[in-house]
């Protein structure tokens, strides 16, 4: 009966293509199943997962513990509200908090949420303990962000195709050039009224940026200095993803505000958190801010199961380890390419430079073709190709990546 009902790959599509929104792009390839570090179509065909839905799935597909947590705790308590208590949420809290070294944590259940919530404690602070006057407070962010897709947070987006027709905006944001220690300085100068500092410890969605060795360690003097939040989102980078448990953690920089997502559930179901310490999160009080799921007990009975993972498996060890060599490889191949010109990133989270504009379809028809080879990754700002693996990969695993990867390259080389 499940092998009848059974939807081709073209029946998926033309579902989507006539019910759904069009608010994406899929590339053609519809999936129906996954364990680790592969996914397979509903025609049965096999794949190597390098998205890892953005970075949502380190711990691999349906891992295990993680589903195991979540179907014991769906069948003992799914929902309660903040109305009432629950028994995981403070156990969750406390494991959280002692896992990241932070005194509290609040819970929300996507990206975004998260950030905004940040926004919000960081504007309370400036207003309670910093001492700005009411209404304001300004928080620097960096151009080519991508913090979610909430009002606020298109409001200091400069993609215009996130923000198109989608205004009024909200107010107090101030951007700067990312990577760059003196417009930091230079907007801290200048603005008393600075609450905050957002930013991304690698800019994803720019194209997999990495900053300059000593930016986010010289941010957060610079924060310090001017008595302002260093808010870090490490929705992307965070949980083993660059080979580190946080990409702060490159740095040694503890921030004032911690925003986690996606692999913080290993993609299991909708995880998201703020942490900070009590000077911080202790302007938050009843009736300030919250949400229907945020805590709920699946979720931290998932999130504990998935940090669990991250550590028995030594995830960060083994992205630091893998990104080294799939840097190397890829670049001895760069060398002598007439298609790919750069390769860049940090642990399990990189991305290939394709040697043409950004309007060309060339990455595009890469990704199809590296489909068509077996391996799922998709283009950002049309010549970059992210390449972001579950962090459960090995290494043999790994060289049979590259080498769909080149042998794809090759096909389109000049
Ligand atoms: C989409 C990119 C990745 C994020 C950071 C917050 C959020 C995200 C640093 C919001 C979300 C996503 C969402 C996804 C595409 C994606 C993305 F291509 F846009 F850049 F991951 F690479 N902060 N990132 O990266 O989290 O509310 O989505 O849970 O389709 O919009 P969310």
């Amino acid at each position: 009966m499940a092998v009848l009902n059974q939807l081709t790959s073209q029946q998926a599509i033309d579902l989507e293509n006539q019910y759904g929104a069009h608010n994406y792009h899929p590339l053609p390839v519809v999936l129906t199943k996954g364990e680790g570090v592969f996914v397979w179509d509903v025609e049965g065909k096999k794949y190597y997962d390098f998205l890892s839905a953005y970075s949502a799935v380190n711990q691999g597909h349906c891992h295990p513990k993680i589903v195991g947590a979540m179907m014991e705790q769906a069948q003992q308590l799914t929902l309660t509200s903040r109305a009432f208590y629950n028994d995981m949420l403070g156990k969750y809290e406390k494991f959280a908090c002692e896992y990241f070294g932070f005194d509290k944590l609040l819970p929300m259940n996507t990206g975004a949420e998260a950030v905004e919530t940040a926004l919000k404690l960081c504007r309370k602070w400036a207003y309670e303990v910093k001492g700005l006057k009411e209404n304001e407070a300004e928080i620097i962010v960096c151009e080519n962000n991508f913090h979610g897709r909430t009002t606020t947070i298109i409001s200091f987006s400069n993609d215009p195709i996130a923000r198109e027709n989608f205004g009024p905006f909200t107010n107090g944001f101030i951007k700067i050039a990312y990577d760059n220690l003196d417009a930091l300085e230079t907007a801290l100068k200048n603005n008393p009224n600075v609450a905050g500092f957002l930013v991304e410890p690698i800019q994803g969605e720019a194209g997999v940026y990495v900053p300059s060795e000593g930016y986010l360690s010289k941010a957060k003097a610079l924060c310090e200095e001017y008595n302002v939040l260093f808010i870090a989102d490490e929705v992307q980078t965070g949980i083993a993803r660059t080979g580190q448990l946080l990409a702060v953690n490159h740095e040694d920089v503890k921030p004032d505000l911690l925003i986690l997502g996606k692999a913080l559930s290993g993609g299991a179901y909708p995880v998201s958190a703020v942490l900070a310490d009590n000077v911080v999160m202790d302007v938050i009080k009843p009736g300030n801010h919250g949400s229907t799921f945020g805590g709920n007990p699946i979720a931290a009975a998932v999130a504990i199961a998935a940090l669990n993972v991250v550590e028995d498996e030594k995830l960060a060890e083994n992205a630091e380890v893998l990104g080294q060599l799939f840097r190397s490889e890829l670049n001895t191949y760069i060398e002598n390419s007439s298609i790919a010109t750069l390769v860049r990133g940090k642990g399990l989270l990189n991305a290939i430079v394709i040697d043409e504009d950004e309007n060309s379809d060339t990455a595009w028809n890469i990704c199809l073709a590296l489909r068509d080879n077996g391996l799922l990754a998709k283009p950002t700002h049309g010549n970059i190709i992210r390449f972001a693996p579950p962090l459960v990969m090995n290494r043999e695993q790994l060289l049979d990546c590259v080498s769909i990867i080149i042998k794809t390259l090759k096909e389109f080389e000049k």
